[in-house]
């Protein structure tokens, strides 16, 4: 089954995304997402200009191999570029090689180990009162499961709002913009936050929060110690994860479930904070990871550790990524969470899918492969606009994790 053509289709319907199409000689195509949000020329051109011309002639059926021969052909290992490359590979092979066994993916990965998957939607508002809005709006929804973010009281402008709608996007047009931010002002605000979404909404539903990174060690060990009366499912990103024994800090002071990945591009970024059980949910995900291939190593370390899984899923990982991070879920046992963001109806028509959403949970669907097409005629009216994600600055003007 030999790799015959490969192209990347670069398209934006609403936000940006980078998409490798695989074809082989009998005329089985796969799809995989490469974007990289905010970066997403680099690995177009990485794919293009560098690792297309490798794949025609391989046989699509050896996935592992050719996982190995991109990743310790290329010499220069790791980094979010080449990664989320080789990822578009992988995932491309997956979905071929699924096809050709007119099997949906999940069932090449030793089937379903869970009737659904458990996915958590996006609560957010400028205040407090937005926020409970919103949290409310996602419960008649349906979720079991909501993450919380709000406007902080003497911030001008925080990162992850949606402003009412049901998923905001990283990324904006142009420049990057700036948001403020003061650890101070966090840290008295988000307890109250869900101090007040525990007495609107009860104890059963799971709240989720995200940190971005902003926190020392040691202040992420105190929100995490002020938010234990309100048993989160998890605090994610409390602080940045190039220091993996900082996370030390944080286990010693509090029990709130911690979770980190988002960023991670191989198992080399979190063993320690795997092996040491710092951590209780692994973010890391299809695209960002090397794929299905490279990710289910992570979740069979973690297994060993009792760490879950807890997939990124925001609207900057494409469709083709949300199917067969579902597919991965649906099958992994250690599964914990999928994130949930739902696209725009316009990146939907362009990426057509089987996978839905039900009651709080979702399912990949039962087509053959990921179960995610382009419509490339579609996608081409859509062409690329450059976009940033957000910085943040102090209340001082120093720069500060987003
Ligand atoms: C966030 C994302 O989904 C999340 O948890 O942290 O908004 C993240 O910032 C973006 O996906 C980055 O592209
Ligand atoms: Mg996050």
């Amino acid at each position: 089954m030999k790799i015959v053509d490969a192209k990347v289709i670069i398209c934006c319907p609403g936000r940006n995304f980078v998409t490798l199409k695989i074809v082989t000689e009998d005329g089985l195509y796969g799809v995989g997402d490469a974007t990289l949000n905010g970066r997403e020329l680099a690995v177009a051109s990485y794919l293009t200009d560098h690792v297309v011309p490798l794949l025609i002639g391989h046989d699509a059926r050896r996935i592992e191999d050719i996982w190995q021969y991109l990743y310790k052909g290329a010499y220069w290992r790791r980094g979010p570029v080449t990664m989320s490359a080789i990822a578009a590979v992988d995932v491309a092979l997956w979905d071929i090689k699924a096809k050709s066994m007119n099997a949906p993916l999940y069932q090449l990965l030793g089937g379903r180990s869970r009737e659904a998957v458990l996915v958590y939607g996006h609560a957010s508002g400028t205040d407090l009162e937005k926020t409970l809005g919103s949290f409310g709006h996602f419960v008649s929804l349906g979720y079991k499961a909501i993450r919380a973010q709000s406007g902080i009281p003497g911030l001008s402008s925080t990162y992850g709002l949606s402003h009412g709608a049901m998923a905001y996007e990283p990324a904006e047009k142009d420049a990057p913009p700036e948001n403020q931010w003061s650890t101070e002002h966090y840290m008295r605000f988000v307890p109250q936050m869900f101090a007040a979404l525990r007495k609107e909404f009860g104890t059963e539903i799971h709240m989720l929060h995200d940190a971005h990174h902003r926190l020392t060690p040691i202040e992420a060990g105190r929100v995490g110690k002020d938010l234990e009366p309100y048993r989160l499912l998890w605090l994610e990103d409390p602080t940045p994860a190039e220091l993996q024994e900082g996370f030390r800090l944080i286990r010693q002071h509090t029990t709130t479930p911690i979770a980190v990945g988002e960023v991670f591009d191989t198992i080399f970024d979190c063993q320690t904070l795997i092996r040491e059980q710092l951590i209780d949910y692994i973010r890391a995900t299809v695209v960002h990871t090397g794929g299905i291939t490279h990710l289910r190593k992570i979740a069979n370390l973690a297994e060993l550790y009792q760490v879950r899984t807890g997939c990124h899923g925001a609207t900057d990982l494409s469709p083709a990524c949300m199917g067969a991070a579902l597919h991965f879920d649906l099958s992994v046992h250690n599964f914990g969470i999928q994130e949930y963001m739902p696209h725009t109806e316009e990146t939907d028509r362009v990426f057509p899918h089987a996978y839905s959403f039900q009651d709080g949970f979702m399912h990949p669907g039962d087509a053959p492969g990921i179960g995610v097409d382009i419509d490339e005629k579609l996608a081409a009216q859509f062409p690329y606009q450059r976009a940033y994600l957000p910085v943040n600055r102090k209340l001082d003007g120093t720069m500060h994790s987003w």
